[in-house]
C-alpha cells in the first residue's frame, strides 16, 4: 500500500473530515406551514402601484353604479407610459389595474360585456387599455397585475349562476391576452347587481382560472390563497404579523375579522402572508378637490416601514387623472419617498461586520451567513436551541437607527420576539424590541452610536436568519 508523505496525508485527512462535516450537518427540519414558489418570488417583491382608473375617474365618485353612459370616459391625454415611466422613477416593481370595478365597466373590449372600452369614445372606441398598460410595463422592466371585480352592478346575469361563467371568461379574456401576470386581485365587495339580486361566487372556480392560465401569479383576497388583506386600507400591518393562518378561516368579505386579518395566526395552517394597500390620496380614484390632499411624505415613509418593515409588501394606490396621467402632484411625492428610500437604504453599515453567535449549528450555517448578502444562506443554531444570539462587530463606532432582520423562509416563519443591545462600555444597553420577523422586519430605533451589537431571537425551533443589515435613514 502506498503511503502519503506526512503533511500531505495530514491535509488530504482534514480536508475529508471538513467535507464530512459539511455533509452530514443537515439543515434544520422546516417548521409549520410553509411558502410556495410563488409565495416565495412574491415575497422578493416590496413595493408596487395600485392604479384605479375608469368612469368613476371622470365622475368623481367611489363607487358607480354601472348605469353611467360609457361615453363619460374620455381621457385626453392618456399615456400608459408615462405611468409606467413614473412608477418605475418611483423604484416600484409592477402595477395592479383595475381591469374592472365595481360599475362592471372594462378597460379592455371584453366580448363578455356591452360596458365597456368599445362603448366609448376614447381611440374611437378602438382602445384597449390592458393592453396599452401590458405593453407599457413590458417596456419599462414592470409587472403586470390585474383587479377584476367580482361585483358587476352592471352585468345583466349578475345574481345568478350563470355570472359566475360570465365572470371566469372575463377573466379568461384578461390571463390570456397580455403576458405573465403577477397578481390577481380578488375585492371581497358583494353587493347587488341592477336586478337588486348578490351574487354566490364561485371563489374555488375563479382560483382554478388563475392557477390554469396564470400558475405563477399570486392570488390576493382577503382569504388568499396565496396573499391576504391586512385588514385595513390606511397602509399598517400590525408589529406582530404572521405569514400563517388558521385553514379555512378567513373568506372573501368576510366581516369583523380585520384584527386577525392585520395579526394572522402564530399556528396556523395555511402560508398567507399579508400586503399592505392604501391610496397615496384619501380616494381611490382620482378627484380634482383632492389634487391638494396628497398624502405628506412623512406618512409614505410610515406606510413603508409599516408595510415593507413589518413583514408585508406595499401596494400604494395612484389615482390615474383625467387627462389619463399620474398626476404631478403624486409624482413629485412619490420622487420624494424615492430619495428617502435611496438615502435610508443604499449603505448597509453592516456590511463588512465581523459575525459571531451563541450557538451554530456548523459552518454551512455559521454566523457570518447572515451578513453575506445573500437571500439563499443564513445562519442557523442547533434544534434544540430556541433561544440564541447574534454579535456584530462592525469595526468602528458606527452611527445607526435602523435595523432589518430577516428570517431564511423556507423553514417557515419561526421567530416570536426579538432584542436588540448594543455594546455601551462594559456594559449590553437594550436598544430595540419586537415581536415577529418573517420576510422583512425593519427596526426604527432611537439614533446610538455603537460598534458591537447583539439580538437575541426566542422562537418556536432554532432560529434561521438570512440576513441582518444597519441602517442610518434620514
Ligand atoms: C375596496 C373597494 O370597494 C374599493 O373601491 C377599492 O377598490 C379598494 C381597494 O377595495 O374593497
Amino acid at each position: 500500500m502506498k503511503n502519503f508523505p506526512a503533511p500531505q496525508g495530514a491535509l488530504l485527512f482534514c480536508l475529508l473530515c471538513l467535507l464530512l462535516a459539511c455533509k452530514t450537518i443537515p439543515p434544520p427540519t422546516p417548521f409549520g406551514a410553509l411558502p410556495s414558489e410563488r409565495q416565495l418570488a412574491w415575497h422578493q417583491m416590496k413595493y408596487y402601484a395600485f392604479i384605479h382608473f375608469g368612469p368613476n375617474t371622470f365622475t368623481d365618485v367611489e363607487w358607480g353604479h354601472g348605469t353611467e353612459n360609457p361615453k363619460v370616459f374620455l381621457p385626453t391625454a392618456l399615456d400608459c407610459r408615462q405611468w409606467a415611466r413614473t412608477i418605475r422613477e418611483a423604484g416600484m416593481e409592477g402595477v395592479v389595474i383595475t381591469a374592472k370595478h365595481h360599475d362592471g365597466f372594462c378597460l379592455w373590449p371584453s366580448k363578455y360585456s356591452t360596458h365597456t372600452v368599445r362603448e366609448s369614445n376614447w381611440r374611437n372606441g378602438q382602445g384597449d387599455l390592458l393592453r396599452e398598460l401590458s405593453d407599457a410595463c413590458r417596456e419599462y422592466g414592470l409587472k403586470f397585475g390585474v383587479y377584476v371585480s367580482p361585483w358587476d352592478r352592471n352585468h345583466p346575469q349578475y345574481g345568478t349562476p350563470a355570472y359566475n361563467e360570465v365572470y371566469k371568461k372575463t377573466l379568461e379574456e384578461v390571463l390570456t391576452q397580455y403576458g405573465p401576470v403577477f397578481e390577481v386581485w380578488f375585492d371581497g365587495a358583494n353587493g347587488e347587481g341592477p336586478n337588486g339580486k348578490k351574487q354566490v361566487y364561485d371563489f374555488p372556480g375563479f382560483a382554478e382560472v388563475v392557477r390554469k392560465h396564470q400558475p405563477q401569479a399570486v392570488i390576493f383576497s382577503d382569504g388568499g390563497p396565496d396573499i391576504r388583506w391586512v385588514g385595513n386600507e390606511s397602509g399598517y400591518a400590525a408589529e406582530t404579523n404572521w405569514c400563517t393562518v388558521k385553514k379555512n378561516f378567513f373568506y372573501p368579505g368576510i366581516p369583523d375579522v380585520n384584527d386577525q386579518l392585520q395579526r394572522g395566526h402564530e399556528d396556523g395552517e395555511v402560508w398567507c402572508p399579508t400586503e399592505v394597500n392604501t391610496s397615496i390620496r384619501p380616494g381611490w380614484f382620482y378627484h380634482p378637490a383632492e389634487d391638494t390632499a396628497v398624502k405628506p411624505l412623512s406618512r409614505l415613509i410610515d406606510n413603508y416601514f409599516s408595510s415593507v418593515g413589518m413583514n408585508g409588501n406595499f401596494l400604494l394606490n395612484l389615482p390615474v387623472d383625467r387627462r389619463g396621467l399620474i398626476h404631478e402632484n403624486d409624482a413629485q411625492r412619490l420622487r420624494e419617498l424615492k430619495q428617502f428610500l435611496d438615502a435610508a437604504f443604499t449603505k448597509n453599515l453592516a456590511q463588512n461586520a465581523q459575525a459571531a453567535a451563541s450557538n451554530t449549528r456548523g459552518r454551512k450555517f455559521a454566523a457570518a451567513k447572515a451578513v453575506d448578502n445573500r437571500p439563499d444562506t443564513y445562519w442557523a443554531a442547533e434544534d434544540a436551541v430556541r433561544e440564541a444570539f447574534l454579535e456584530l462587530e462592525i469595526g468602528s463606532p458606527t452611527r445607526f437607527n435602523a435595523l432589518l432582520l430577516q428570517e431564511y423562509l423556507p423553514l417557515g416563519q419561526r421567530i416570536q420576539s426579538f432584542r436588540i443591545e448594543a455594546l455601551d462600555g462594559d456594559a449590553w444597553r437594550e436598544i430595540g424590541r419586537g415581536t415577529t420577523i418573517g420576510n422583512r422586519r425593519i427596526v426604527r430605533i432611537p439614533m446610538v452610536t455603537a460598534q458591537k451589537i447583539r439580538i437575541h431571537f426566542q422562537g418556536k425551533a432554532c432560529p434561521a436568519i438570512s440576513n441582518v443589515a444597519l441602517y442610518q435613514t434620514p
